[in-house]
């Protein structure tokens, strides 16, 4: 009986190691993994891989080593019901070599991983500085002046790069403790209120790279994410010039002309559009801070210009756009991207949802029957009631922020 048990056991034992060896295998052959460490697809994260490289094989083979022997002597000497041995002290060859193996294999690791941080932190050589700012629960992006960029750009959701460039990104956050990772472009780097985290990102070819924020901060952690895109030098240039370009109010009399007004009643105390004018010609400043608990929200400007929306966790293109740009070629993917979103590509259907319930859509508020307010202030995008017709005019006017 006892036998059968310790078989049956053993048994149990060999099959889930197995099990979790086969998952482990199985889950690093994934191909469509867009956020697998073991792919870099820039200088930074290939820093990182190449130390990896090096430190897994001798972590693995110490750590089969000391599981082996830990077991047999686990085996070897298990109580049989024997007398307590003698206790014995001064082995000191055995003590000296056990000491000084391990000193060499960590001092072996340490030299590699001590210059990989110091040429992981390097900043000197930084082409290009961009402003990420952290909050419940997206990412906002802005770039300050500087060399191919003459007036700033405020931007969510999708941080826009150009290619084979040092871009420096000085993290911090309105709230919360977040942290911004893109695993193929970089390790991840916390993002704390009050101060300053560098990150370098460098990607080597044109495309999308996909991230997540790994530092719990909130009912909506696991929807906070956040994509980087990378275009050529030429492509970006393009980008910027889109960014930067005027805004142009919908004509009198269309549909888009009457959901501008409904923006500016609902949703400007709110979201910021560069140079949008109320119905006396007067410039509208948004003021999230008297609103939003972070004291921000996205820059709508160029909504259009972008393809996620809500923190990356919704497409506003529906799928078959999304493959189109996702799956492009290197080469087509500039200008893939920078069509930015059709009518036809529109997602209609997550962004009006987002529209008439939004924390319905990504939950904001740990009781939303109460639509609870922190210090009188929002906690992400309320829920603003609006009505079908609203909804309608808002996505005839949304479509043509490009
Ligand atoms: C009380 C402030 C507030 C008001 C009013 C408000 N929003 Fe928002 N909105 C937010 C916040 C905060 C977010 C970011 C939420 C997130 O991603 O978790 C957001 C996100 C969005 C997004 C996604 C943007 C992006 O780049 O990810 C859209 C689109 C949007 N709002 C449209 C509107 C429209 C249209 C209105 C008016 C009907 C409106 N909002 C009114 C605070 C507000
Ligand atoms: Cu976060």
């Amino acid at each position: 009986m006892e036998s059968r048990n310790v078989k049956s056991s053993r048994r149990r034992l060999v099959a889930s190691v197995s099990a979790i060896a086969a998952a482990v295998v199985l889950a690093g052959c994934a191909k469509n993994a867009p956020q697998d460490t073991f792919q870099p697809k820039g200088a930074n994260a290939q820093m990182i891989q190449d130390l990896q490289v090096i430190v897994f094989p001798i972590a693995g083979v110490v750590g089969v080593i000391v599981l082996a022997l830990a077991g047999y002597i686990f085996y070897r000497f298990r109580d049989r019901g024997q007398a307590i041995p003698v206790q014995s002290h001064g082995k000191p060859v055995v003590e000296i070599t056990l000491t000084i193996i391990p000193a060499l294999i960590l001092s072996v690791v340490g030299v590699f991983t001590f210059r990989t941080i110091f040429d992981l932190a390097e900043t000197k050589d930084t082409e290009m500085i961009i402003n990420v700012t952290g909050q419940q629960w997206w990412w906002e992006y802005d770039y300050p002046t500087q060399e191919g960029i003459s007036q700033p750009i405020i931007t969510s959701g999708q941080l826009v790069i150009p290619v084979g460039t040092k871009v420096l990104l000085r993290e911090t956050s309105r709230d919360v403790i977040h942290s911004y990772w893109i695993p193929a472009l970089n390790g991840k780097k916390d993002a704390v209120p009050g101060r300053i985290h560098l990150l370098r990102l460098e990607a080597d070819k044109p495309g999308i790279y996909a991230g997540q924020c790994t530092e719990f901060c909130g009912l909506s952690h696991a929807n906070m994410r956040m994509e980087t895109v990378a275009l050529s030098k030429a492509d970006f240039a393009k980008w910027v010039a889109n960014q930067q370009k005027a805004y142009v109010s919908p004509a009198e009399g269309t549909k888009a002309k009457e959901g501008e007004a409904v923006f500016l009643n609902q949703c400007s105390r709110c979201h910021q559009v560069n140079g949008i004018k109320d119905a006396n010609g007067k410039a509208v400043i948004s003021a999230p801070d008297e609103n939003v608990y972070s004291g921000a929200a996205p820059n709508l400007s160029h909504l259009m210009s972008r393809n996620t929306f809500a923190g990356a966790m919704f497409d506003l293109v529906i799928d078959k756009c999304r493959d189109d740009v996702w799956n492009a070629s290197s080469e087509e993917f500039g200008a893939k991207y920078l069509a930015g979103v059709s009518s036809d590509c529109l997602n209609q259907k997550d962004l009006r949802a987002w529209l008439r319930n939004a924390p319905g859509m990504k939950p904001m508020y740990a009781d939303p029957a109460k639509l609870e307010k922190s210090n009188g202030l929002y906690r992400g995008m309320p829920n603003l009631g609006l009505t079908e017709d609203d909804i309608d005019k808002l996505v005839a006017y949304l479509i043509t922020l490009k």
